[in-house]
């Protein structure tokens, strides 16, 4: 049914968990700058304790053996290892939490996936110019670089970057991510572009300085929804869900998988708007120069965090200033037969990861590839009895199954969002992923299991080492 060694997993990341904001010489990050200004968070609720992992790690790790996960992907915060984000002054508390977070996870037998850049850039950096500015490779490389050094003896799975794409729009074109800005239809552009630089050094360092010896694989994960033309029959429909694949999965992933450049249908659409609005000066979207590191082929497997699906309308998204959606001039439409969970953004389409899988095939080379985010939220009053979740899992993890034995598709591992309820961005607390139940006003911040963690639970155990059903 599932390969023998399929990764079975939870996720998790740091700012949505750890709390201690200011712990043991913890610097600031973007975050924690942006959930403190009021009005950018559901409730002006902040990550200051969240699920305070920083002291109650023991808890997960009985979550993550009460589920018998045989993977846990966490991230590491940059600012608790490195305070203002530069290695010359490292914060030894950190790094003491994260190698007993890493040495319990083994001696459990469970194999840590650690993502470097979880959305939570050092404020000091972000000062700097952050991932505006052409240092920002530099940098994370060199920090890249110190957590392979300090964690790579016993870490064999690493992300670089959680969704550039995701970090890019709502953090620098719609504002509603840290930092917060709406610098539309060109900052987007050129923090996604320093995002692949900074990648493809990592990759290289890791390639060239501990392959060797440490045996590891690394990646950088990207989001992407299921996107089919509203009207299959309308050929402006078909060439907008083309666009739609193009700047959201292909403007990532094209790079890494394909030619080493952006998908030409992007450049085009960016290049004629600009165009067509008058805005003179060099492409909005950015080039790679002689002097970056090369980007086609820095990745040792495709990661892929799926949620949700759209149909996909031709135009409608155009307005006369330049921004990415009069860029992309296509709408995404919900189907109505597809039932909402939780947030309203959240079409619950399981066989939308079968589709996607089968067209990551077929596009980037048939890669190995690990599901590293999938889930669904709940809102409202808390329901222990999540069965609707718990279908939602089961219906997906059956797609998957379908995605490996019928569409020949390499899917190596399976990670859920979340390992537990945690502060979900600009919706704080109020929405739920977890297959445990945190609730933040609760001073012991205790976990409990929902249904759907059950029958994750069991799942795992079914098809756990043999890869065949028990
Ligand atoms: C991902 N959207 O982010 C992240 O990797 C997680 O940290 C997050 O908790 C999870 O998905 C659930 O949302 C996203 O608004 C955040 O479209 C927002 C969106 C999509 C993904």
């Amino acid at each position: 049914m599932f390969p023998p060694d399929f990764a079975w997993g939870a996720a998790t990341s740091a700012f949505q968990i750890e709390g201690g904001w200011q712990a043991d010489g913890k610097g600031p990050s973007i975050w924690d700058t942006f959930c403190h200004e009021k009005g950018n968070v559901f409730g002006d609720q902040t990550g200051d304790v969240a699920c305070n992992s920083y002291e109650l790690w023991e808890k997960d790790l009985e979550c993550i053996q009460q589920l018998g996960l045989t993977h846990y992907r966490l991230s590491v915060s940059w600012a608790r290892l490195l305070p203002d984000g530069m290695t010359q002054h490292v914060n030894q508390r950190g790094v003491q939490y994260y190698n007993r977070v890493i040495n319990d996870l083994l001696a459990c037998n469970v194999s840590p996936m650690v993502t470097l850049y979880h959305f939570d850039l050092p404020q000091a950096l972000h000062d700097l110019g952050g991932w505006k500015s052409p240092e920002i490779a530099t940098l994370f490389d060199n920090y890249a670089k110190f957590c392979f050094q300090t964690f790579g003896d016993r870490v064999k799975f690493w992300i670089t970057i959680n969704e550039p794409h995701i970090c890019a729009k709502l953090g620098y074109e719609d504002g509603i991510h840290a930092p917060g800005l709406k610098e539309k239809g060109t900052t987007a552009y050129l923090v996604g572009h320093n995002m692949l630089r900074a990648h493809a050094k990592a990759w290289h360092s890791y390639n060239s300085e501990y392959r060797a010896k440490q045996k590891g694989a690394v990646s950088l994960a990207f989001n992407s929804d299921w996107f089919e033309p509203l009207d299959p029959s309308c050929s402006a429909d078909i060439t907008a869900t083309e666009r739609e694949f193009a700047f959201t999965l292909g403007w990532f992933a094209w790079p890494v998988f394909v030619t080493g450049d952006y998908p030409e249908t992007m450049r085009f659409a960016i290049n004629s708007q600009s165009q067509k609005l008058g805005f003179d000066g060099t492409s909005r979207l950015p080039t790679f120069s002689d002097d970056d590191p090369f980007i086609l082929g820095t990745a040792d497997f495709f990661a892929l965090n799926y949620y949700t699906a759209r149909k996909v309308k031709a135009g409608g998204g155009v307005d006369q200033t330049l921004s990415m959606k009069s860029d992309l001039d296509a709408k995404e439409v919900l189907d109505p037969s597809w039932p909402i969970c939780g947030a309203p953004w959240l079409a619950v389409v399981p066989h939308g990861l079968r589709k996607l899988l089968r067209y990551i095939k077929d596009t980037f080379h048939n890669p190995m590839v690990y599901i590293t985010e999938n889930g669904f939220s709940q809102m409202g009053p808390v329901q222990i009895e999540d069965w609707e979740r718990w279908e939602f899992y089961s219906s997906t993890i059956s797609e998957v199954a379908k995605a490996i034995q019928e569409d020949g598709v390499n899917v190596r591992g399976y990670f859920a969002w979340s390992l537990m309820d945690n502060f979900e961005w600009a919706d704080g607390f109020s929405v739920r992923f977890g297959l445990f139940h945190v609730d933040p006003s609760d001073a012991e911040l205790s976990r409990t299991m929902y249904r759907s963690g059950r029958e994750y639970a069991r799942i795992i155990s079914k098809y756990k080492t043999s890869g065949q059903a028990k």
